[in-house]
């Protein structure tokens, strides 16, 4: 019996207009099989699905949602902001003042560059990468997925490894040839990427903590290392921030593991699930971008006045004393709850936490790169996430994701879901 009939027929009738019926291949469900539910509305830490049905949402848009659903500042702000107009491919006085929260937030960002998503971000900050060091070569680490610019679909995290797709067709060979794969979480192979290019690599780009095979925590040194590499060499390191950036904590990984990037990409979260993006650093990289210096890029819609009016009153929000703690702790005692009836239930999983982001694998094994992410029960997971969709617990409908916890879910909320895990695992 289908019990999302509605779900089920708007998909019919998506899947004869957009391809697969989803504007972004991980909706589709196909890593854990079944229909896509279809949102209605969200309100807080649920969701409500278009058959009436409710769930406590741990996708969050992917991330930006840190406040929740339909947050009352941010709605207003939209709201406000729609008033006055909804675009208008000029400076607006908001664009300075998102600008200067993240310059705040961020000590390594002197000056921003809004543009519309992380993929643009990171397209950009490479642009700009190779530009200001004259080279052409970049480092990313396989199962790290940086947006689906075509340079970056190489060894690509996210949807890209949830449909099997990490190299994808249509980046021809001379694109991808200029990207440099190495191990998350291995020095030496990034050691060895350096001597084997010398003075060709213009940047390492990296997930501080890796979001899109599933989360991986960075090893112990790991991050210095690959920042005195690059010191060393003269390449930049570029941190992509767009799930850790006011996610692991206000001022992102950067500020957890106090390591300086040359540059950094911010995402959906400083538009509070607005589409918005941005990349920014040193004054003496930025300013290589036109119209102050040479390097192209530019948007109609960047530094959007909802994104913005939406992002200022998201980042002002996380500026209350205690979010982040709060935030924190709520996600260890469900990370530490769930940990237990895994245990209890003798089912062999990997848990990992970074602030209020977190991820599970089921494997037996420490999950540290790509290839342990992949060893992981897929199966299992797809049962695991049916069972608690059943439950009224909406988690990721991939392996390969995050998990995220916003300022909403209320300790009910993690009660109830370590309940449904412990109901699902029996
Ligand atoms: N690649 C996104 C998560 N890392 C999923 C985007 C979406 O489907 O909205």
């Amino acid at each position: 019996m289908n019990t999302h009939p509605r779900s089920a027929a708007l998909f019919d009738a998506a899947n004869k207009v957009i391809p697969g019926g989803v504007n972004s291949p991980v909706r589709a469900f196909r890593a854990v099989g079944g229909t896509p539910l279809f949102i209605a509305r969200g309100q807080g830490s649920h969701v409500f699905d278009e058959d009436g049905r409710e769930y406590i949402d741990y996708v969050g848009s992917w991330g930006p949602l840190i406040l929740g659903h339909a947050h009352e500042a941010v709605v207003q702000a939209i709201e406000n902001a729609a008033r006055l107009g909804t675009s208008f491919g000029a400076p607006t006085a908001a664009e300075t003042t998102l600008a200067e929260l993240v310059r705040l937030a961020l000590p390594s960002i002197e000056r921003v560059r809004f543009v519309n998503s992380g993929t643009e971000a990171c397209m950009s900050a490479l642009r700009l990468a190779r530009a200001h060091t004259a080279r052409e070569k970049i480092v990313k680490c396989a199962g790290c997925y940086h947006g689906h610019a075509d340079g970056l679909l190489v060894a690509a995290g996210s949807g890209a490894l949830t449909l099997g797709i990490p190299n994808s067709p249509g980046v021809t060979k001379a694109q991808a040839a200029d990207t440099i794969v190495v191990p998350y979480n291995d020095v030496a192979a990034l050691r060895e990427a350096f001597a084997r290019y010398p003075e060709q690599i213009a940047a390492v780009i990296v997930e501080p903590v890796a979001g899109n095979m599933g989360l991986v925590l960075p090893a112990s040194g790991y991050l210095q290392s690959v920042r005195d590499l690059c010191t060393l060499s003269g390449a930049l390191l570029i941190f992509d921030e767009v799930m850790t950036g006011f996610r692991v904590a206000y001022g992102g990984a950067q500020t957890t593991f106090g390591i300086t990037p040359d540059l950094t990409v911010l995402g959906k979260i400083i538009g509070a699930g607005l589409p918005v993006g941005a990349f920014g650093g040193k004054a003496a990289i930025m300013d290589r971008l036109a119209p102050v210096g040479d390097v192209y890029q530019a948007g109609t819609l960047s530094g959007n006045p909802l994104a913005m009016a939406a992002g200022i009153a998201q980042l002002r929000e996380l500026t209350r004393l205690g979010v982040y703690e709060t935030l924190e702790a709520m996600t260890e005692t469900l990370v530490s709850g769930l940990r237990t009836a895994f245990a209890q239930a003798g089912v062999p999983a990997q848990f990992a936490r970074a602030g209020s982001m977190w991820g599970l694998f089921f494997s037996a094994a420490p999950v540290t790169d790509l290839a342990s992410a992949q060893a992981a029960d897929t199966k299992a997971y797809a049962a695991f996430f049916h069972s608690m969709l059943d439950r009224g617990v909406y988690l990721a409908p991939s392996q390969f994701e995050a998990a995220f916890v916003s300022s909403a879910h209320s300790p009910d909320d993690i009660r109830s879901t370590i309940e449904s895990a412990r109901a699902a695992l029996a």
